[in-house]
């Protein structure tokens, strides 16, 4: 498929996304959108790919959905299409996917990151629900991701002010798992990723299925799912492969990579 608002690559067993609308501030416009989930659902189908990288421009990683466009959609439209709904697909990815934020991310920007597994942000990274000031709250799950991920306190701050926060806030409040200089981001995401390829792919895409129950069950049933799957991994050679590389000091190599 011939991409117009993404490039695509692959780097060994990364699959790297780069949105592409540097005239918008990579605004998430629908045919961007389309874009994207076809070629993270690609990348999900290719068993010589273990995980993604997906990544902005240094100005912005995506400065929220394509005003432009939305400004003159009208309620029933939005609704009987249900507009942006179909951005839940990225969320059903299996493998993981990394994040790699530098400048802006901005509304849906922010909400598209925060869909990934993990952020890894750059210095000039800066997040923010900016929506109150459009006249609309976030569509995207900026409401109910971010309060789960940094609490209520900020969230309300963040989606009632609209103002933005710097990477060091965000990783103080844990919206991003690490923040690098600018000129290590996008090596340091797409080297996170490799460390993850090489892993057992049924034990990483177990690994990631666990750790998002815990945000939609109670704890009692998160622990329950957490410990039939591990269960299970007992039934994979990746087990008795990675077990005996320990006890005989060697680097283990695991067959379903
Ligand atoms: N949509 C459309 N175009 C945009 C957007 C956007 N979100 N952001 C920037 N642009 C365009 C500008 O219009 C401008 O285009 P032009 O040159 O044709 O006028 C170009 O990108 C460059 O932008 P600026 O000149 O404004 O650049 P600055 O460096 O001066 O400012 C800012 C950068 C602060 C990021 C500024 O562009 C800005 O405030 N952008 C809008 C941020 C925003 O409000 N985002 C929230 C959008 S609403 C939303 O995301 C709803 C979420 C619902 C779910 C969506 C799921 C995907």
């Amino acid at each position: 498929m011939a991409y117009e608002n993404i490039i695509v690559e692959t780097r060994g067993p990364v699959g790297l996304i780069k949105l592409n609308r540097p005239q918008a501030l990579n605004a998430l416009n629908s045919a961007l959108l389309g874009e994207l989930n076809a070629a993270l659902a690609a990348f999900d189908a290719d068993g010589r790919i273990g995980a993604m990288v997906i990544t902005g421009s240094e100005k912005a990683f995506a400065a929220g959905a394509d005003i432009k466009e939305m400004q003159s959609l009208e309620f029933v439209d939005a609704y009987t299409k249900d507009f942006l709904g179909d951005w839940e697909k990225v969320t059903r990815i299996r493998k993981p996917i990394i994040a790699a934020v530098a400048g802006y991310a901005l509304g849906g920007g922010c909400e598209l990151a925060m869909m990934c597994d993990f952020i890894i942000a750059a210095k000039t990274a800066k997040f923010g629900q900016p929506e109150i000031t459009l006249g609309v709250m976030p569509g995207m799950g900026g409401t109910q991701r971010l309060a789960r991920f940094v609490g209520k306190a900020k969230a309300m701050d963040l989606c009632l002010t609209g103002r933005m926060m710097d990477a060091e806030e965000a990783e103080r409040c844990g919206l991003v798992a690490r923040v690098v200089p600018g000129q290590d981001l996008l090596e340091e995401a797409i080297q996170a990723a490799e460390k993850i390829a090489s892993f057992s792919q049924p034990v990483v895409m177990m690994t990631k299925e666990t750790v998002n129950r815990a945000y939609e069950t109670t704890l009692a049933e998160g622990l329950r799912f957490e410990r039939r799957l591990f269960h299970s991994m007992f039934a994979l050679e990746d087990q008795k492969e990675g077990m005996a590389a320990f006890t005989g000091k060697r680097t283990p190599y695991f067959k379903n990579r």
